[in-house]
C-alpha cells in the first residue's frame, strides 16, 4: 500500500493504493463485508491481536511503504520520461512489488479490525485496509499480469498518435491543440476519430485488467472494485453515490441552461447539417477532444457586447511569456500567499516541455519523489490560457504535497482525492482581470458590463466539465460491478455521455471501439471522481478564501493573489494532510463540513440569468 506520489497516480493504480484518502472514524461507517471477510480471511495467521500487536504492525507496515514508494516513484517517473520496452519492463516489475505488499498489508490490516485503538492508528489501520486502487489477487501469476497489464496500458495511451493523409504524424498534445483552435468541422472530426484509434487495442487489456482487480478485490472482501473505489470518502459506499446525486441536482439545471446556449450559437456557427439545434451536441465541435471543458470555444459563442476584450493566450504570447516563464509566474501566485519558493530541485528535475526525441507521458501530473521535498511536474506546455491554469493545478498538488510532508506517512494525503484536485484549481479561480493586470499582463480592467463575458469563459471550463467529470467513473463503477458488460463498453459509454452531457459521438461508433480508452485516466486507472468534487469544493474554498481576504465585490472578480492570512487558512488545511476525516478538513476553511454546490451557483447566478434571457428570446427549446 503506498500513497499516490503524484496526481493522478499512477503509483495509486500500479500501486493500487491511495493511502490515508479514505480511513473511516469509526466502524459504522465502514464497508460492511470488509471487516469480517477480511478478518476471516486473515485469521489463518493470527495469534491474539492485541493493541500493541497492532500497533507494531502499523509501525512496520508504514515504514515499509514509505521506502517502497520512494523506489517505485523513481522507476515510475523514469518510464513516463521515457517509454522504452525496458523502462515498462522496470516499472511493471515495480508495480509487481508494490502491490503486492500493499495487498499483503491490506489483508494483514483486517485481523486488527475489532481492536480498541487510539483514533489516529485506527485511522491509518483502516486506511491501510481499504485505499487501494487496483489490487491484485493473492495469487502471485495473477499480480505479475496485472501489473504488466497495467504498465503496457500507460505506455499505450502515451505512444499514441495520429497520421494524417499527408504524413503529418501528432501526438495528443498537438491533436488538442488541433481540437481547441480549428473551425473546420472536416479536420476536427479526423483529428477526434484519428485519436481513438489508439484505444482500439486497449480494449482486451483493459477487460483482463478489470477482471484481476475485480479478484483482487473480493480477496479483500469488498463486493467488488467499484465498492473498494466508493469506500474511500470517509462514508459508506452507497451514500457517497447518493451524495454525488445530491450534488450533481444542485448543477444540473445550470449545465443545462449552458448546454441550450452553446447548442444554439454552435448550430448558427456551422448550420443544421454539422450542429443540429435540437438533441445532443456532437462532441467534436466543443474545442477539446473530450468535449470535457468548452473555454476554447468562447470566440465562437461569445456575448456581443459583454465580451472582456483580451485573451489570456494572447497576453502571454505577447508578454514573451516561454514554458518556464509560466511556470514562475503560477509559484509566484503561491509565495504571494505566503508559501515557500518551490525548491531548486524543482527546476532542474521538472519536465516542462514536450521532448522530441522520445516518448513521454504527456498528461499533466505533479510528483513527490521523496515524500519531503523532492517536488516536480511533468507537463508538455502549451502557451495558452488553458495550460497556464493546468499549471496552477500541477502547482496546487506540489504545495499541497510539501505542506503535509511532516505528516506520518499514512497521513501524506490530501483529505480525499477531490481535495488534491481542487487546490490549485481553487488558486487559478483567482487569476481576474484585476489580477492579471497587478502583474502587468493586462493594462485596463474591463468594467462590470463585461461580467457576463467573464462568467461565461469560466462557465464553459468549469460548469460544462461537471457532468464529464461525474459520468467517466458511473460508466467504470458499472463495468467494476458487472452492470456494463465488456460487449457494450461502447455503447454504455455513449450511453452515459448522451444521458449527464448531451454529447453525442459525431459518426456512428460500434464495439470495435474503445473510447474511455482515449482518455487517459481510463488506460491510467486513475480515478476521476475526484475532478467532480474538486469541481464543487474549489468554488466553495474560493468564496471562503475571498471573504477571509477581505475582498467585498463580487466572487467571480475576487482574487486572493497577496493575501497572507487567506494563505495561512489554506495552510491550515494542507497541512493535516488526511490525518483526519474529510469534513474536518473542509469546516477549517469553510467553516462547514458538507459539500455543497450552491457556491457554484452563486458564483454563476448572473450568468444563469442571462442564459436563460438569451435562451428564450432565441425560442430555444432546451434539453436533450
Ligand atoms: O488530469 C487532470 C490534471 C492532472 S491531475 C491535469 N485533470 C483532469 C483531466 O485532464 O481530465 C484536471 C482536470 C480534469
Ligand atoms: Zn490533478
Amino acid at each position: 500500500m503506498i500513497k499516490p506520489l503524484k496526481h493522478p497516480s499512477k503509483i495509486a493504480l500500479l500501486v493500487a493504493l491511495s493511502l490515508g484518502v479514505s480511513a473511516c472514524v469509526s466502524d459504522d461507517k465502514q464497508t460492511s463485508p470488509t471487516t469480517s471477510q477480511q478478518a476471516e480471511l486473515a485469521s489463518d495467521s493470527i495469534d491474539v491481536p492485541t493493541p500493541q500487536a497492532a500497533i507494531d504492525f502499523i509501525n512496520h507496515a508504514e515504514a515499509e511503504l514509505a521506502s517502497l514508494s520512494i523506489e517505485a516513484g523513481r522507476a515510475e517517473w523514469i518510464y513516463s520520461n521515457f517509454i522504452t520496452e525496458d523502462t515498462a519492463a522496470l516499472s511493471a516489475a515495480m508495480g509487481e512489488k508494490v502491490t503486492a505488499t500493499s495487498v499483503k498489508f491490506a489483508t494483514e490490516a483486517a485481523k486488527y479490525a475489532d481492536v480498541e485503538l487510539d483514533p489516529v492508528n485506527k485511522r491509518k489501520l483502516n486506511s491501510l485496509r481499504s485505499s487501494l486502487v487496483l489490487p491484485a489477487p493473492l495469487d502471485a501469476a495473477k499480480n505479475a499480469e496485472l501489473a504488466q497489464i497495467s504498465s503496457e496500458l500507460n505506455g499505450m495511451y502515451g505512444k499514441g498518435k495520429y497520421c494524417f493523409a499527408d504524413g503529418t504524424c501528432m501526438t495528443q498534445p498537438e491533436l488538442s491543440n488541433v481540437m481547441a483552435t480549428s473551425n473546420d468541422p472536416a479536420l476536427l472530426l479526423e483529428a477526434w476519430t484519428g485519436w481513438r484509434e489508439i484505444a482500439k487495442p486497449m480494449r482486451p487489456l483493459f477487460e483482463r485488467e478489470i477482471e484481476l482487480a475485480n479478484e483482487g478485490a473480493r480477496d479483500l472482501g469488498f463486493s467488488d472494485l467499484s465498492e473498494l473505489w466508493r469506500s474511500q470518502y470517509d462514508m459508506k459506499p452507497d451514500d457517497f453515490s447518493a451524495e454525488l446525486d445530491r450534488l450533481w441536482g444542485q448543477i444540473k439545471p445550470l449545465y443545462d441552461s449552458l448546454h441550450c446556449y452553446v447548442r444554439g450559437e454552435l448550430n448558427q456557427k456551422y448550420g443544421d447539417d454539422v450542429a443540429p439545434a435540437q438533441g445532443a451536441i456532437p462532441a467534436h465541435l466543443l474545442g477539446n477532444m473530450w468535449a470535457q471543458q468548452w473555454g476554447t470555444i468562447y470566440n465562437s459563442v461569445a456575448p456581443d457586447n459583454a465580451d472582456p476584450g483580451y485573451d489570456v493566450t494572447e497576453l502571454l504570447a505577447q508578454n514573451n511569456y516561454d514554458e518556464i516563464k509560466m511556470v514562475e509566474q503560477a509559484e509566484s501566485f503561491f509565495t504571494s500567499l505566503g508559501f515557500d519558493e518551490l525548491p531548486s530541485t524543482f527546476w532542474t528535475r521538472s519536465l516542462f516541455v514536450q521532448p522530441k526525441d522520445r516518448d513521454v507521458v504527456c498528461h499533466a501530473s505533479a510528483w513527490d519523489l521523496d515524500n519531503l521535498d523532492d517536488i516536480r511536474i511533468k507537463m508538455c506546455i502549451q502557451k495558452t490560457a488553458e495550460d497556464f491554469t493546468v499549471i496552477h493545478h500541477e502547482l496546487g498538488h506540489n504545495f499541497y504535497q510539501r505542506a503535509y510532508k511532516h505528516q506520518p506517512f499514512i497521513f501524506k494525503n490530501s483529505a480525499n482525492d477531490g481535495f488534491h484536485e481542487a487546490i490549485g484549481d481553487t488558486v487559478a479561480l483567482s487569476i481576474t482581470p484585476k489580477y492579471l493586470q497587478k502583474i502587468g499582463l493586462l493594462d485596463q480592467v474591463p468594467d462590470a458590463s463585461k461580467d457576463i463575458g467573464l462568467l461565461l469563459k469560466q462557465a464553459l471550463d468549469k460548469v460544462a466539465f461537471m457532468p464529464f467529470g461525474l459520468m467517466i467513473d458511473q460508466w467504470r463503477w458499472q463495468v467494476f460491478n458487472g452492470t456494463i458488460k465488456p460487449e457494450q463498453y461502447n455503447q454504455a459509454w455513449w450511453d452515459l455521455r448522451e444521458k449527464y452531457q448531451g454529447v453525442k459521438a459525431p459518426v456512428a461508433r460500434t464495439e470495435a471501439d474503445f473510447d474511455p480508452g482515449a482518455k487517459y485516466h481510463v488506460p491510467g486507472n486513475v480515478p476521476y471522481t475526484r475532478y467532480f468534487l474538486a469541481h464543487v469544493l474549489q468554488f466553495q474554498f474560493h468564496k471562503s478564501l475571498c471573504e477571509i481576504a477581505g475582498d467585498t465585490g463580487p466572487v467571480h472578480r475576487c482574487s486572493i493573489y497577496g493575501s497572507k492570512q487567506a494563505g495561512e487558512k489554506l495552510n491550515q488545511m494542507l497541512e493535516m494532510g488526511a490525518s483526519m476525516p474529510w469534513p474536518e478538513a473542509l469546516n477549517i476553511v469553510t467553516g462547514t463540513k458538507e459539500m455543497d454546490a450552491q457556491a457554484v451557483l452563486d458564483y454563476f447566478a448572473p450568468l444563469q440569468v442571462w442564459l436563460n434571457e438569451k435562451n428564450s428570446q432565441a425560442n430555444r427549446q432546451c434539453g436533450w
